[in-house]
């Protein structure tokens, strides 16, 4: 079953419309953000230059670090009444992204989710408990009012209170959980430590994205609670979720609605298109986005395309479940973290020394990380306030705190004669 006629369009139709909504993607990015008018102008393209989807290679490409430069609202292309929303990105160093949007795309956005679910298997009358957190991350509201679009129940409970998630779930009989892969499993071990038996709780599909699920983990999900887990992806300068997502009819890779979002695979090293089928990084551009419309955006994730029909008969390409990616993002407990940042923080304070390591550790299905900085010599602070400053300050700036911190000797931390650095040792593989 399909949300609406687009998802089986043939792809002659499906380019049509494409080219029609890339051109004017083009148009409202030429005529209302100076950024992109500056660079269409020194490339010398217009929007008239848009004559078929291949055109978009015509167009520059938008990275995070246009949005952290351009922060808070240099990419927006609508005056701040016609603002309905604003949601924010956890990534990037210091600042977050900042994304808005209309009432019209807050529609779109509605639309793709609730195609989403009904790919899911989820059904009008369905109830569907969203653990995803609410607030500036679009986890929480996006999944909510796709919820309600597609004529479902949604609880909306947010992230964490795990017995209570499972209390709930229990009570009202949810059909669906939404929320991370790890948490999922964390949800599992709880309810078996309250007493429950994972695999009765009523709950058949469980949608997970926000951050990679590999195979092994996924079958863990499936196994340990007896659910279909359909991967759903998306990210909030592109919308947030639901830029694409598995169908359960075939649960092999993710639609993307590219009636919304026309997606392109690049080498990341050079930015040129790899052949069809090979793995790349995803570069997304909208095509009906009007407060915020991104041309060729470069999201980092690795992934490859495929054009194949599928079996459920929507003939909107599929992304393979993104598990890595370009740059070295890390990911811990959902929240969007750079080596960078962190470093940025700490070793700006007054007693820390230039030399750290991050390790990363998995305990049950929960991430855990372990952060180790060296103290400078002749530091005058004791130990204890120099932790607690480095704690406040990762807290204040990234709203993030490691689950442990070591501060160790001068000279504690090995030192690299030769090649580059490691300061990322990431053992939950
Ligand atoms: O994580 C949006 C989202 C919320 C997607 C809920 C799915 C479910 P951001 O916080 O902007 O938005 O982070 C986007 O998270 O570029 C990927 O690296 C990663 N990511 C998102 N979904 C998946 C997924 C939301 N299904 C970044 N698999 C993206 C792997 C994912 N990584």
């Amino acid at each position: 079953m399909v949300y609406k006629p687009e998802e089986a369009y043939d792809r002659a139709e499906l380019r049509q419309l494409q080219t029609e909504r890339l051109r004017e993607t083009v148009e409202n990015a030429y005529e209302n953000v100076p950024f992109y008018r500056e660079q269409l102008d020194e490339m010398g393209v217009t929007p008239e230059d848009i004559q078929s989807v291949e055109d978009v290679r015509k167009l520059p490409m938008t990275t995070k670090e246009d949005f952290r430069d351009e922060y808070p609202d240099g990419l927006f292309a609508v005056d701040d009444e016609e603002i309905s929303r604003i949601h924010a990105s956890s990534g990037t160093t210091g600042k977050p992204k900042i994304v808005s949007y209309t009432d019209e795309d807050l529609d779109v956005w509605s639309e793709v989710v609730a195609e989403s679910l009904l790919a899911s298997g989820v059904e009008p009358g369905d109830t569907v408990q969203n653990a995803y957190g609410y607030g500036l991350f679009t986890g929480g509201l996006g999944l909510h009012y796709g919820v309600e679009e597609l004529g479902a129940t949604v609880i909306p409970i947010g992230s964490g209170g795990t017995q209570r998630q499972v209390e709930l779930m229990t009570d009202l009989e949810s059909d669906c959980l939404t929320c991370t892969p790890s948490y999922a499993l964390y949800l599992a071990e709880t309810a078996e430590e309250m007493g429950f038996e994972p695999r009765e709780l009523p709950i058949s599909t469980i949608i997970f994205g926000a951050e990679p699920c590999t195979d092994p983990m996924r079958e863990e999900i499936e196994e340990r609670l007896d659910v279909n887990g359909i991967d759903i992806y998306g990210l909030s300068e592109i919308i947030g979720p639901g830029v694409s997502c598995e169908c359960h009819e075939a649960q092999e890779g993710l639609h993307i609605w590219e009636d919304r979002f026309l997606p392109e695979v690049v080498d990341p090293r050079t930015g040129e298109p790899v052949e069809e089928g090979e793995e790349g990084e995803l570069v997304l551009t909208t095509l009906s986005k009007e407060a915020l419309p991104v041309l060729r955006y470069r999201t980092g994730d690795l992934t490859t395309l495929d054009y194949d029909e599928c079996e459920c008969g929507r003939t909107m390409v599929r992304m393979d479940n993104v598990t890595g990616r370009a740059d070295d993002l890390l990911i811990v407990r959902g929240v969007n973290l750079y080596p960078s940042e962190i470093e940025h923080v700490v070793l700006d304070i007054d007693g820390v020394a230039p030399h750290y390591r991050i390790d990363l550790y998995k305990e049950g299905s929960l991430d855990v990380m372990e952060l180790t900085i060296e103290r400078d010599e002749d530091v005058e602070k004791s130990e204890k306030k120099l932790k607690d400053e480095i704690l406040t300050r990762l807290s204040n700036v990234l709203q993030f705190t490691p689950d442990e911190l070591d501060l160790v000797e001068p000279g504690g931390i090995a030192r690299t004669e030769v090649g580059k650095v490691q300061r990322v040792y990431d053992h939950r593989e």
